[in-house]
């Protein structure tokens, strides 16, 4: 059955002219260069594409996508664009050439990648002796030690002679046999490689996709970018397919985009999941071979088929010495679709070498993360999933982590952050859809107990603040909050009755003839103007006793909703607001005003005059000047 043929991407690398295409012909069939200009120059310019099915020893068959890549130290970029998605990788030398700077670069990327396995192939072998290929081994054993392929298949080969084919074949369904199976279950991400127009179908995207599975008619999400496509039609290793499973070459045809909206670099992903960043914190690792990286350096970014500038901001110092690693900030003049695990090529900005690369540990990271990178970024980087996930929810503090943002930070399906959360019980907690640590929830529990006290101390005479108003005093979200007050309900701390939460303490000390004491208060000097009636007889007319009404009062002013002007005369703010702007306006037709005029402006008799001008005085809206008063 076709879907249970495992399908291995094989990648080449090596210096120009090393015989890497031929040697994809020798195997395949087909010419990887499919470009009129490569077969003309007789060079890769670009990456290419083949594949071959073989036996494997247990009967089934195996799938080998080939992608061949340009060995000329010009096109690096392109070779950089076809080796992010290989699972094991052919690196190529020519037996009459030996080590050469591109095999170097090239093996360099692969080590960065982390690409774990691989056959070293001495090509072109037909051209060399025995002693000579001895030689050239012996250089290549001494090349590779240390690294993923010491102590993997040296195979000499002759493209042109046929010799040694078979033995790589052998080599290769061994190798393949042993690569690490991609996750076609997880969430799909497709980096496009390539975009061209077929007749008759439209548009087409092709790429080796790195997880999840894409079907026929299925709609996806381009980033950057953020726009909806249909998947027509699927292919995949070049035959017509229902779906595409991780691992797979994939060519799409797409419905709802242009040629022209489409280029190498983007990637497709399932809709409303994934978001784009600009700044992702890594692991960084400074080849030996790089000069010392300084903070803040400009450097080319690749990842996958995408390829941007970046600020390199290093969270360990101002500079980082070859061979060294660290933790950094990538601040990105593109924005990409990045996921923890991911990896990518840093390349000096100029002149254009490989300098080093490294892997994506947060595209998500807060603002000011540099403060906690010390302390959160080695958990993201060697952590178990789920002390992942609790850095991740503790880092939100109050907030909270919303299972829809752990999925886009996490690349994990929602099902797997579920389990995950599950999984830390007691540490994590989980209300509607959000994840939020317990430590962050208690303390959430002791400012809201303190805040309802607070708002207590400052209200004496209100029973108790508005659900609303305190959550949004305390910024928690709905889910939060709610958990919140049904917890300090159940622990008997605070008391709600309808909208209102106050502490279970406190009795009703606002009662209801209190409340409408204030009111009748206000309304009465609101009401009066400049005309103000005398406060013990507003005093006099309530149903409380001289104490509780004298508090009232005392709140009232204390809150500037009364003011006293003299001893026994108080006026409502607006009303003394609506005097300032009178007096102010009479300016225009005097520089000055004596008490008559004031009496005829205001319409209150000397009794009151008197004491308002004192206050404008104080106020310093006027002057006295003898007996006349200059509007300043
Ligand atoms: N004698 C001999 N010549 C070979 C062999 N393999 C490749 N060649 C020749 O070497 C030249 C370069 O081969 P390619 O396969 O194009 O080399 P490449 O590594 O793909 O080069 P780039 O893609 O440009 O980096 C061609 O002229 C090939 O015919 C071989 O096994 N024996
Ligand atoms: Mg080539």
């Amino acid at each position: 059955m076709m879907a249970a043929m495992k399908s291995v991407i094989v990648g080449t690398a090596g210096h120009i002219d090393h015989g890497k295409s031929a040697l994809v012909k020798a195997l395949t069939g087909t010419d990887p260069d499919r470009l009129e200009e490569e077969k003309r120059r007789g060079i890769t310019i670009d990456i290419g594409f083949a594949h071959l099915e073989l036996p494997s020893p247990g009967g089934e068959m195996l799938r080998l996508g080939f992608v061949d890549v340009p060995g000329h130290e010009r096109f690096v970029r392109n070779m950089l664009a076809g080796v992010g998605g290989i699972d094991l990788v052919l690196l190529v030398i020519a037996a009459d050439e030996s080590i050469k700077p591109q095999t170097r670069e090239h093996f360099d990327i692969c080590r960065l990648l982390g690409i774990q396995r691989g056959i070293t192939v001495l090509t072109k072998s037909d051209l060399v002796d025995r002693d000579t290929l001895e030689v050239v081994r012996l250089e290549v054993e001494d090349f590779l030690q240390g690294s993923f392929l010491e102590g993997a298949p040296i195979l000499a080969v002759s493209s042109r002679a046929g010799a040694g084919l078979e033995e790589l074949k052998r080599e290769l369904v061994q190798a393949a046999g042993g690569t690490h199976q991609r996750d076609a279950s997880a969430l799909a991400r497709l980096p496009i490689d390539r975009v061209f127009v077929m007749k008759g179908f439209g548009t087409v995207v092709t790429g080796t996709l790195l997880a999840g599975t894409i079907a026929k008619e299925e709609e996806l999400e381009l980033f950057p970018g953020r726009r909806r496509v249909r998947v027509r039609g699927v292919q995949v290793h070049g035959q017509p397919a229902e779906r595409a499973t991780a691992g797979q070459r994939t060519a799409l045809n797409l419905a709802g985009v242009s040629k022209e909206e489409l280029a190498r670099g983007m990637m497709l992903a399932p809709t409303n999941t994934f978001r784009t960043t600009r700044r992702t914190d890594v692991s960084l690792a400074l080849l030996p071979s790089a000069r010392p990286l300084k903070d803040r350096a400009r450097v080319h970014l690749h990842a996958y088929t995408a390829e941007t500038v970046a600020e390199v901001v290093l969270y360990g110092g101002k500079q980082l010495a070859p061979g060294q690693s660290g933790f950094a900030q990538l601040r990105t003049a593109e924005p990409m679709l990045l996921l923890p695990g991911d990896r990518f090529i840093l390349r000096q900005f100029s002149p254009v070498v490989t300098i080093g690369g490294g892997t994506v540990r947060d595209a998500a990271p807060l603002a000011g993360a540099k403060a906690n990178a010390e302390t959160l970024l080695p958990v993201l980087a060697n952590g178990t999933a789920p002390e992942i996930l609790a850095a991740r929810v503790a880092r939100r503090g109050q907030a909270g982590l919303a299972l829809g943002d752990a999925v886009a930070e996490t690349g994990w399906r929602q099902a797997l952050v579920e389990a995950q959360a599950a999984s830390l019980q007691g540490k994590l907690l989980r209300f509607g859809d959000v994840l939020i640590a317990q430590e962050a929830f208690s303390q959430a529990q002791r400012e809201t107990l303190a805040a309802v006290e607070e708002f207590h101390r400052a209200n004496p005479l209100v029973a108790g603040i508005s659900k609303e108003e305190l959550r949004e005093k305390l910024g928690l979200s709905p889910e939060v909050f709610g958990a919140v007050l049904e917890a300090l309900l159940r622990e008997k701390k605070l008391a709600i009755t309808g909208e209102q939460v106050r502490s279970a303490g406190r009795s009703l000390v606002f009662k209801d003839e209190e409340a409408e004491s204030k009111r009748t208060i206000e309304q009465a000097f609101s009401g009066a103007g400049l005309k103000v009636p005398a406060l013990k007889d507003v005093l006099a007319g309530l149903r409380v006793d001289k104490a509780t009404a004298q508090k009232i009062v005392t709140l009232l002013l204390r809150d500037k909703v009364l003011v006293k002007i003299s001893d026994d005369l108080v006026f409502h703010r607006r009303a003394l607001e609506e005097l300032r702007q009178r007096v102010n306006a009479y300016k225009a037709k005097s520089a000055k005003i004596g008490v008559a005029e004031f009496k005829d402006l205001t319409g209150v008799s000397r009794k009151y005059a008197i004491p308002l001008l004192e206050y404008l005085d104080r106020e310093r809206v006027t002057r006295r000047v003898g007996d006349q008063r200059e509007i300043l």
